[in-house]
C-alpha cells in the first residue's frame, strides 16, 4: 500500500535537499532546524539561518532585543536547535521503529477469553501483518465492541502530552475524534501533570492562574497571560531562587534560549539559588549559582523556617500584606506556634529537610535583603504527595515580599516568552478543528490518567475536579465525578457542551458500559504517569479484550499491545509548524517531507482517515479536504494572512510575526495587581491572595490532607485515613529508607530518546553493568552507597512493596544523602510481573493519587530501598525468565525492534 495521502514527494534522488523542520517533542514546536537528505534519507540536522529568506529591514520588526546596564541580549541570527533536534536521525532511524504493523502472536480478535492470552501481555511476542489485516482487525473490533457493550467501551488513551511537534499529524486525539462520530468514547483525560502543586494548591491561594487554570500567577486582566516577566526580572531583580526547577536541563528542549539567558544574567551579576535534593543542571553549568541540598518533598518545613525568620525580625512587606492578602492571622497563628504549640523555627526545619539552621536563616535573610525572583517551571517539588502543600507555601514565599512589585515575579512555564508578537504565534490553533477532540474538553464517560489501573481493575472510580485543566475555575476542583459514568449526569454533560459549541444536543440518555478495549495514540502511561506496574496489571486482565496502539517506535506500552500500528515521525510528513513557548523567536512555517516514510508508517490523522474508509465516515473526519488544502487553510485561519500573503509563505516557508509595538510597556507579571489590587483583582473569592481558604473550609471540612491553609503534613497508615506514607517519620520507611529525586532526564524528553546512540555514548547517560547491559544510572552518594556495600557499577535493585526495578549504580556528591536520583523514562524492560531491566522508575512509583481529593499524580519524592542484585539472584532470575534476558540487545540503542519481533 502506498502512502497516496501524501501529495508532496520526498527529495529527488541524488541532490542534497533541505528542508525546513520542527522537532521538539514537547508537543509543542521548536527552533527551526534545516534538514539536509539525499536519495531520500536523512544525512544531516544543523541550524539555519534566520535571514535566510528574509533581508535584516523585512526582520526588524520581529527581532527583539534587551538592553539592560549596556549589555545586550537578543536573538542568533543562526538558530540554537536543542540537541534532541540536532541528534533527530538517530531516532527517525532507530533500529526501534516500527515498521510494519504488529500483532501479539497469541492474542486473537472476537473476545474469546481463550484467545486473548492477557497475561502474556509484555511478555509475548509480535509478528508482522499487512495494513488490510490490521485494518480488519481495527474495523471488526470495533464494530463487535460497539455491539456488545456500546461505544463507550472503547476507551481513547493519551489525548495531548509530549509527543512529536506536528500540526496537522498531530495524535493524541485522532482516535477519540474517530470514535465520536461512531457514537463515543470514553476519555482518558490528562491531569495537570507539570503543575500538580500549584493546580491544587496555589490556585487557592492566588487564584486559577496562568491560561486560567494552571495555578502558577497570573493576572486576570490581561486574560491570564503573564507578559514580560523576563524583562522585569532582566531590569530589576537582584536574586534569583530556583526553589525546584532545573532551568539549565528542562528549558531547553525547545532551543537554548534558556541557557544563553541565564549566561546573559550571570553577566548582569545577578545572584542564584537553588534548593533542590540534586546538584541539577542549572547548579553545574552556570558557576554563580549556589546549591543548597535538601531532602526531597520537605520544601514545606524548609518554606516555613523561612517565613518563621521573616515573621520574627520583621523581613516582610507588612504594607503588601495589609491590602493586597487575606488571612495573615492564621498564618502567623501557624507559624509561630500558637495554633498547635510548635513554632516553626529554622531549627524546627532543619530537623525535617535537611537543610542546616543557618543556610535557612542566610536564605531568609539574604531573600528578604535583595529584589528576588522565584522560578518555578513546574517544579520537582510539586510533583510529590501533597503537592499542593509546596506549591502553597511557594505563593506565600512571594507574596510576603510583595510579588508583583519591580522584580518580584514568579517565572513561570507560562511566563517564559520574551516578547509578545502582534498576531497569533502559530498556525496549529485550526487544526483542532480536524483534531477536534484534542485536550481539555469534557465527555460524557472519562478517567483520569492517574486512576486507569483503578478504575480498570476495580471496576469503578470516584474523583473530584472536571477532566479539563485550563480555562476552568479553581470552584470545579469541588464536583464529583464517577466512573462508570451515571447515563443521567453523562447526558447533562452532554447537552451542556453540546450548548457550549452551539451544537444540536441529544436527548437520549448515552448507552454507558464499562471499557473493554484500550487504544493509545501515546503509549507511555506506564512510564510516565503514576504506579507503572498497576497499569501493567490491569491491562494484563480479559476484561481488556484488545489492546491497540499507534506508534512510532516500540517501546513501553506498546510492548504490552495486542496490535500496533506504525506511525510517521514529523520529518516524514506533509505538515507545518507554529513554535511553542520556549524558543527564541515565535515562528510558523511549513514542514514539508524531508524523506521517505520509514516502513509503512502513517500518521495518526492518516490512520483514522483510512478507518474512516472501512466505516464510511471519511468525509466527516478530513472534511473533504487533501492535505495541501488543510495546510492552507490552517494559515487561512491563523491571523498570518494579515502580515503576509500566501504566496510569499510558501516561497519563504517561514516567518516571524511582529512584535506588538507596545511589547516592551505591556505591564510585567503581576505588576497590576502590586499597584491597585483593587481596581486588578485575582480570581480568588475574595480577589486577594488568600493565606488561608474558606472554600476549601467550606467545601471539604474533614479533609485532614489539604486543610484550608498549607500544613506540614506527613501522611500516615492507610488505616488512619491518610492517602500516604511517604515520609521518613513514618512506618514504612523503616523497610524503605530512601526518598528517591524522579527528574526529567537531560538526554530524553520524558520517554523520548532514550535510544539515541549518540548520547547513550555519554558516559554519565548509562552505567554498564558487568553482564554487557547499559542499566539506567542511579545517583546515590557516597555515605548511603558505602551502607549498602554498593560501588560504582553494581547493579541495584530499587524496589519497594510495588515492585523492583534495576538500575547501575552511579556514586557522586551531586545528590544529598537520604536520597537517590533516577530520571524518569528510561525504557521499560519487563523480566517478570512487578521486576523491570529497564530502570522504568514510574513503575514503583505510588498508585494513590495527589491526596484524597485530588487526582492528580506523585512521582517523585517516594520511598524506596536499594540493595545490590547479587549475582546468585541474577542467575535465579535468569534460570526462571529465560526469555526476558535473551532478547536481542544492542548495547548502542538498548533494546529494540528484534527482540520484540519474529521476524
Ligand atoms: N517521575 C516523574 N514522572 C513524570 C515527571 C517527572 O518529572 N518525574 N514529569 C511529568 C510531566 S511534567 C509530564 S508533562 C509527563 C509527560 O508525559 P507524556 O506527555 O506522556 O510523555 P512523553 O514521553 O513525551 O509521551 C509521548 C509519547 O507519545 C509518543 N509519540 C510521540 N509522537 C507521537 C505521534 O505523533 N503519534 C503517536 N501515536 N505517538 C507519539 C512518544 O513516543 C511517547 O511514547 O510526565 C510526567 N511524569
Ligand atoms: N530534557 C528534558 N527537558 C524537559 C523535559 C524532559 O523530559 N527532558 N520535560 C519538560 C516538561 S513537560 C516539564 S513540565 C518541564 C519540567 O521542568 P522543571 O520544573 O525544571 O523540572 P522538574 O523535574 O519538575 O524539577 C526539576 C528540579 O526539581 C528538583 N526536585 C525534585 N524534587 C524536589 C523536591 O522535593 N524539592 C526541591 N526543592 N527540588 C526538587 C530536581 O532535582 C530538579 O533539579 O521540563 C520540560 N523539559
Ligand atoms: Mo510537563
Amino acid at each position: 500500500m502506498g502512502n497516496e495521502n501524501t501529495q508532496v514527494e520526498s527529495p529527488k534522488a541524488g541532490a542534497i535537499t533541505t528542508t525546513l523542520q520542527s522537532i521538539a517533542c514537547g508537543g509543542t514546536g521548536g527552533e527551526m532546524t534545516a534538514v539536509d537528505s539525499k536519495d531520500g534519507k536523512i544525512v544531516r540536522i544543523r541550524p539555519m539561518r534566520i535571514d535566510a529568506n528574509y533581508t535584516a529591514e523585512e526582520l526588524a520588526d520581529s527581532l527583539w532585543t534587551l538592553e539592560v546596564d549596556g549589555k545586550t541580549f537578543a536573538p542568533p541570527m543562526k538558530t540554537a536547535p536543542n540537541y534532541f533536534a540536532l541528534a533527530y536521525k538517530n531516532r527517525v532511524y532507530s533500529k526501534n521503529r516500527v515498521r510494519y504493523p504488529l500483532k501479539r502472536v497469541d492474542w486473537e480478535p472476537g473476545g474469546d477469553p481463550a484467545k486473548i492470552n492477557a497475561a502474556n501481555r509484555g511478555r509475548s511476542k509480535f509478528v508482522r501483518i499487512s495494513w488490510d489485516e490490521a485494518l480488519d482487525i481495527m474495523e471488526s473490533e470495533i464494530r463487535r465492541i460497539i455491539d456488545t457493550y456500546g461505544p463507550y467501551s472503547v476507551f481513547t488513551i493519551g489525548e495531548d502530552g509530549h509527543r512529536e511537534s506536528k500540526d496537522l499529524h498531530a495524535g493524541g486525539g485522532m482516535h477519540s475524534t474517530f470514535m465520536s462520530k461512531l457514537g463515543g468514547y470514553t476519555r482518558e483525560t490528562r491531569t495537570p501533570d507539570s503543575v500538580e502543586g500549584w493546580y491544587w494548591g496555589a490556585k487557592h491561594v492566588w487564584g486559577s492562574g496562568s491560561n486560567k487554570g494552571l495555578g502558577m500567577i497570573a493576572p486576570p486582566q490581561t486574560g491570564y497571560n503573564s507578559w514580560n516577566v523576563i524583562k522585569d526580572i532582566t531590569e530589576y531583580s537582584e536574586l534569583i531562587c530556583f526553589d525546584a526547577g532545573d532551568w539549565e536541563l528542562t528549558q531547553n528542549y525547545g532551543s537554548q534560549f534558556w541557557s544563553r539567558l541565564l549566561k546573559f544574567w550571570e553577566e548582569l551579576g545577578k545572584e542564584f539559588v537553588i534548593v533542590d535534593p540534586f546538584c541539577n543542571y542549572t547548579a553545574v553549568c552556570h558557576p554563580e549559582m549556589k546549591w543548597i541540598p535538601i531532602l526531597p518533598n520537605t520544601d514545606v518545613a524548609f518554606d516555613y523556617g523561612v517565613i518563621y525568620v521573616w515573621l520574627t525580625e520583621g523581613l516582610y512587606d507588612k504594607e503588601y500584606v495589609a491590602t493586597h492578602t487575606v488571612h495573615f492571622d492564621k498564618l502567623e497563628d501557624y507559624v509561630l506556634g500558637r495554633e498547635d504549640g510548635i513554632p516553626k523555627t529554622p531549627e524546627w526545619a532543619a530537623e525535617r529537610c535537611g537543610v542546616p539552621e543557618w543556610t535557612i536563616k542566610a536564605y531568609a535573610r539574604n531573600v528578604a535583603k535583595k529584589v528576588t525572583s522565584h522560578a518555578h517551571f513546574s517544579s520537582g517539588s510539586v510533583k510529590t504527595p501533597y503537592s499542593h502543600e509546596p506549591g502553597r507555601t511557594g505563593a506565600y514565599k512571594l507574596a510576603l515580599q510583595g510579588l508583583g512589585k519591580p522584580g518580584v515575579q514568579q517565572l513561570h512555564l507560562n511566563a517564559s516568552s520574551m516578547a509578545k508578537a502582534n498576531i497569533a504565534r502559530s498556525t496549529s490553533a485550526p487544526y483542532s478543528s480536524i483534531n477536534q477532540c484534542r485536550m481539555f474538553y469534557p465527555n460524557a464517560q472519562s478517567i483520569p490518567r492517574t486512576m486507569v489501573a483503578e478504575a480498570l481493575t476495580k471496576g469503578h472510580a470516584k474523583w473530584w475536579g472536571s477532566p479539563a485543566i485550563v480555562y476552568v475555575e479553581t470552584s470545579e476542583q469541588f464536583q464529583e465525578f464517577n466512573y462508570p459514568a451515571d447515563p443521567k449526569a453523562a447526558l447533562a454533560m452532554q447537552q451542556a457542551m453540546a450548548a457550549a459549541m452551539g451544537k444540536e444536543a441529544p436527548t437520549e440518555e448515552p448507552r454507558i458500559n464499562k471499557v473493554h478495549m484500550l487504544w493509545s495514540e501515546k503509549p507511555c502511561n506506564m512510564n510516565c504517569w503514576d504506579g507503572g506496574f498497576n497499569y501493567q496489571d490491569a491491562i494484563r486482565t480479559n476484561e481488556v479484550e484488545f489492546f491497540v496502539t499507534n506508534h512510532q517506535w516500540l517501546e513501553n506500552d506498546s510492548l504490552f499491545a495486542d496490535l500496533v500500528l506504525p506511525v510517521t515521525t514529523c520529518v516524514e510528513d506533509n505538515d507545518s509548524m507554529g513554535s511553542g513557548m520556549i524558543v527564541f523567536q515565535p515562528h510558523s512555517g511549513l514542514t514539508p517531507p524531508a524523506c521517505d516514510r520509514v516502513g509503512e508508517s502513517y500518521s495518526d490523522f492518516e490512520i483514522a482517515c483510512k478507518l474512516a474508509d472501512r466505516f464510511g465516515i471519511r468525509d466527516q473526519i478530513d472534511l473533504g479536504m487533501t492535505q495541501d488544502e488543510w495546510i492552507r487553510y490552517g494559515f487561512d485561519q491563523s491571523r498570518l494572512g494579515e502580515e503576509i500573503s500566501w504566496e510569499t509563505f510558501q516561497e519563504k516557508g517561514y516567518y516571524f510575526p511582529k512584535l506588538a509595538p507596545d511589547w516592551k510597556e505591556l505591564s510585567p507579571g503581576m505588576r497590576l495587581f502590586y499597584e491597585d489590587p483593587e481596581a486588578n483583582p485575582l480570581d480568588t473569592p475574595t480577589g486577594k491572595i488568600e493565606f488561608w481558604s474558606q472554600a476549601l473550609a467550606d467545601n471539604f471540612p474533614d479533609d485532614k490532607e489539604r486543610t484550608p491553609m498549607a500544613r506540614w503534613i506527613i501522611g500516615g497508615p492507610a488505616e488512619e485515613g491518610w492517602t500516604h506514607d511517604e515520609s521518613l517519620w513514618g512506618e514504612r520507611c523503616k523497610d524503605y529508607p530512601l526518598l528517591v529525586t524522579a527528574n526529567p532526564a537531560r538526554f530524553r524528553v520524558h520517554v523520548q530518546g532514550d535510544d539515541i546512540k549518540w548520547f547513550r555514548e555519554i558516559e554519565t547517560v548509562k552505567v554498564k553493568g558487568a553482564d554487557g547491559y547499559y542499566y539506567e544510572p542511579v545517583w546515590m552518594n557516597a555515605v548511603d552507597a558505602k551502607a549498602r556495600g554498593l560501588a560504582n557499577g553494581d547493579i541495584a535493585k530499587l524496589y519497594n512493596e510495588r515492585g523492583i526495578v534495576l538500575c547501575g549504580v552511579r556514586i557522586s556528591e551531586r545528590i544529598t544523602p537520604g536520597s537517590v536520583m533516577v530520571n524518569k523514562g528510561s525504557r521499560v524492560d519487563p523480566i517478570a510481573p512487578h521486576i523491570d531491566r529497564g530502570g522504568a522508575i514510574n513503575l514503583i512509583s505510588p498508585t494513590n493519587q495527589v491526596s484524597k481529593h485530588c487526582k492528580g499524580f506523585a512521582v517523585t519524592g517516594y520511598l524506596l530501598e536499594v540493595e545490590k542484585l547479587e549475582q546468585a539472584e541474577y542467575d535465579e532470575w535468569k534460570e526462571k525468565y529465560p526469555e526476558a534476558f535473551a532478547r536481542d540487545y544492542d548495547p548502542a540503542i538498548g533494546i529494540n525492534y528484534n527482540s520484540w519481533v519474529i521476524e
